[in-house]
């Protein structure tokens, strides 16, 4: 902590602030102010303090010329701010204080903060991680994103199954943390027209909009941890230009007038809920080009009000594209640079060209973005034109590696031919961008070999890899305060900023007195958890069971329904098999589905209707319990992770492009049981064999597999475990007096052919859960293997991703306030 930062804190100026908020911003006083009005009127206080340090790191000389990245993502799955920004900030225990003074107890005051749900799952969190990442270490910054209304739906259960409802998570008084920058609003139009003119005897284009609307943008602080950098995430907010056209109201079209402005308002107003899977449709991409417009704007209004060229402009900002999401940025920044500012087309690829640089999130062929050409000409028609140039000039450059060979053109076109000509969003941000990376190992290879080989082949030194990671402020010190106290006693309190540090902590491994304080931290962890499951669920759990984690989006290829074929298995065996014995094991899972995805909406139904029979089945004597935990968020993995001893990354191998929970549990001594597939691969690396459960396919062998023609009937045949699981879900047992109420997972594995595997992993699976309760019953074995993991996965920082992008890619460098 640098001493300033403590000296900053006036405990009374910081008290009256509040007081000030609790009356004049939220309208009530210090006798009948709620738990809520407190929480806003701290959370006001304290953004008082970011805010005039952002404005500071905004206006900083040394900063505004130094290169920064311009991390553009269309969703940031950013958590509760206040605990995480006070830890950040040093103030957690003097805010402490200073609230207990005015009778407010602080912990229950941050549970009166909502999580903004600004993103899906990994991809958002990712983007969340990498903002606290860049501002911890100094890297000058800007994350672009969107001002949703409604973040990601909230979940309930009604008799099991999934119901949706609308996340306002500003609620009526607004987010206490985000600043209005109205200066900083822009203009963005859609539809209209080219125009062709001439000037100085040259023929030049220029796009006139049908409709436009205004970016307002609302500024989060993403606090330096332990500095007073404060660098800005920045989300666009559509509206309408004027409130209404005056023009109409006054000829009495008022309602007509009203219509505009619903229009507008619409293009922000939800989250898209689809992860890993992309539907076409136009508000979408609205959304998309509305957010990239108003990001390249406001990146060039910074460049060019320090007075730099156009042609310096990658010496000075990178952007980041956050998946295929963002990526009509790249013909936005070539339409201004050639219609607005008069470039050739030359020099304005060499900028833009040299400007982008992409990520790649996924190889699954239903989430490669593909927009409709017609669509695209309607809503864009310059862009349009701009896509046509650029794929042209790209596709001679093919012609030149690969002359006569048209199947080559054909695959690797940023136009796919066909009856309904669509626009591959990949291509494009492969070509217009100079760096694209995976994010793990295994991920970057497979990217090479079967996503883009002709473009690596075309461009040797473009494709890279950076293996993700998470923050290790929110994700051990903030989440698992006891844990960060214990390590702290040991190896001193630099393992936040350097958690490579951590490694240190492996000398213990053996020591029986720091297992017992490891294990001791856990079994409170799982108390806390268990308290929250008792209070929220009414599920009574036992801390001594092995508390089974499976926490992430609902999908066929992440494989849930293994996790479920297991615990059948475990239920059948228990009721069958008069020797069988096991740990107790409480099996959690939480995962919310997109809402148009019918099978995993099935499998939540499925394994609902699972846990409440078996949580009520006398015959099992609370050997086992499952218990599905609703509405998966920020804050309750906050909870659940520390608590988890088993970590669950079973995806089919090659599906899974890295996964960051599995980073996030194993920090926190969990054991994972998984695939060799996405980050698990690297998790190995690290651990060591002896301290991770991997099963299963490889790669190769999924490959092999499916090239021999996979047939899952001949698993359930041979296997008489599997084949009672799954026959399970025939009858009525988890459904009484309606059988067959499950039978559409049971399908899509058998008649469904079983695409990602289940059955062909099943045994494979039993088995390393076989042999890990074994090790469970080895208290001081699984200590040690417990400890090994926290110790050993310090690579897995976000700082060390970040630095890896600022060495490799962005070629930055941090600027010390
Ligand atoms: C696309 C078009 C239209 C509507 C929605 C979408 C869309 C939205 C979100 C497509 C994909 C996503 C999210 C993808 C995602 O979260 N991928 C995950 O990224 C993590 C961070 O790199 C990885 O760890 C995970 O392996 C990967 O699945």
């Amino acid at each position: 902590m640098k001493p300033t930062q403590q000296k900053q804190f006036d405990k009374t100026a910081f008290q009256n602030s509040v007081k000030k908020h609790l009356t004049s911003t939220y309208a009530t006083t210090l006798q009948t102010a709620t738990s809520r009005a407190w929480y806003l009127a701290m959370g006001r206080a304290l953004a008082e303090l970011t805010t005039f340090d952002l404005l500071e790191t905004e206006h900083d000389e040394k900063i505004r010329h130094a290169k920064s990245v311009n991390y553009l993502s269309l969703e940031f799955l950013i958590g509760r701010l206040t605990g995480n920004n006070l830890i950040s900030l040093g103030l957690y225990s003097q805010v402490n204080d200073a609230m207990n003074e005015l009778g407010q107890h602080l912990t229950d005051l941050l549970e009166e903060e909502r999580d903004p749900s600004l993103g899906n799952g990994g991809l958002g969190r990712l983007a969340a991680c990498f903002m606290d990442s860049l501002a911890a270490q100094e890297f000058p910054c800007v994350g672009y994103g969107l001002h949703y209304e409604y973040g990601l739906f909230k979940q309930s259960f009604a008799l099991g199954r999934q119901q949706e409802a609308p996340d306002a998570w500003r609620s009526v008084e607004g987010y206490p943390w985000e600043v209005a920058r109205p200066n900083l609003a822009q203009e963005i139009g859609f539809y209209g027209q080219v125009e062709v003119y001439q000037e100085n005897g040259e023929e030049r284009r220029r796009w006139v909009p049908g409709m436009t609307v205004k970016a307002m943008p609302w500024d989060m602080p993403i606090v330096g941890y332990e500095s007073d950098t404060v660098y800005p995430l920045r989300l666009w907010e559509c509206r309408a230009i004027a409130p209404f056209s005056l023009a109409s109201f006054n000829n009495g079209n008022y309602f007509e007038a009203q219509h505009a402005l619903i229009d507008a308002g619409n293009i922000t107003k939800v989250l898209y809920p689809n992860d890993n899977h992309e539907k076409g449709k136009t508000l979408r991409l609205m959304q998309q080009y509305f957010h990239s417009a108003a990001s390249v704007r406001d990146i060039l209004r910074r460049h060019e009000e320090i007075g730099h060229s156009l042609e310096s402009l990658p010496d000075y900002e990178t952007i980041q594209l956050n998946d295929t999401h963002p990526t009509i940025a790249i013909p936005e920044l070539m339409r201004i640079l050639i219609d607005e500012k008069g470039l050739s087309w030359d020099d304005a690829w060499r900028i833009s060209s040299k400007t982008f640089a992409y990520t790649n999130h996924t190889l699954l062929p239903e989430a490669l973005e593909t927009w409709s050409e017609a669509l695209l000409q309607h809503l864009l028609p310059r862009h349009m034109e701009i896509i046509y140039q650029i794929n042209h000039l790209f596709l001679k450059e093919v012609r030149e590696k690969w002359p006569g060979d048209v199947s080559k053109q054909r695959k690797l076109s940023i136009i796919q031919e066909g009856f309904h000509r669509m626009v591959r969003m990949a291509n494009l941000s492969v070509v217009g961008s100079y760096a694209v990376n995976g994010v793990a190992a295994l991920h970057s290879n497979l990217v090479k070999r079967d996503l883009f080989p002709e473009f690596h082949e075309l461009y040797p030194t473009r494709l890279q890899n950076v293996t993700n990671g998470i923050t290790p402020r929110r994700w051990l010190k903030f989440c698992n305060p006891d844990l960060s106290e214990l390590i702290t006693s040991k190896i001193g309190d630099q393992w936040p900023t350097d958690l490579d540090q951590l490694e240190a902590i492996s000398q213990y491994a053996d020591d029986p007195q720091f297992q017992q304080q490891f294990m001791a931290v856990k079994k409170a962890n799982k108390q806390r958890l268990a308290d929250w499951v008792e209070s929220n669920m009414g599920i009574v759990l036992d801390t001594n069971a092995i508390f089974d984690v499976q926490i992430k989006r609902l999908h066929e290829y992440k494989r849930q329904h293994l996790n479920m074929l297991h615990i059948l298995s475990l239920y059948h065996r228990l009721l069958n098999e008069p020797d069988f014995d096991m740990a107790p094991r409480v099996v959690f899972f939480a995962a919310k589905a997109a809402p148009g995805y019918h099978l995993a909406k099935e499998i939540i139904y499925a394994l609902n209707k699972i846990s409440e029979r078996i949580n009520g089945d006398p015959r099992i004597n609370d050997k086992l319990k499952v218990v599905f935990i609703p509405d998966y968020r920020v804050s309750i993995a906050e909870i659940i992770i520390p608590a988890a001893d088993v970590s669950e990354q079973i995806s089919t191998a090659g599906k899974e492009a890295s996964g960051t929970g599995n980073m996030k549990m194993a920090l926190n001594g969990a054991l994972t049981i998984g695939t060799m597939d996405g980050a698990n691969v690297e998790i190995r690396e690290e651990v060591g064999d002896d301290n991770i459960y991997i099963f299963g396919l490889d790669v190769d062998q999924v490959e092999a597999l499916h090239a021999n023609g996979y047939n899952p009937y001949d698993y359930y045949h041979a296997d008489p475990l599997l084949k009672a699981s799954l026959e399970l879900l025939l009858g009525d047992e988890f459904t009484p007096g309606e059988p067959g109420k499950l039978r559409v997972t049971y399908d899509s594995l058998l008649d469904g052919g079983d695409p990602y595997l289940v059955l062909a992993d099943f045994a494979a699976y039993v088995q390393a859960h076989e042999a890990m309760d074994r090790q469970y019953r080895d208290q001081a074995g699984w200590a040690k293997k417990a400890i090994l993991n926290t110790a050993l996965v310090g690579k897995f920082s976000s700082d060390r991703s970040i630095r890896d992008y600022v060495n490799n890619i962005w070629k930055l460098e941090a600027v010390k306030r």
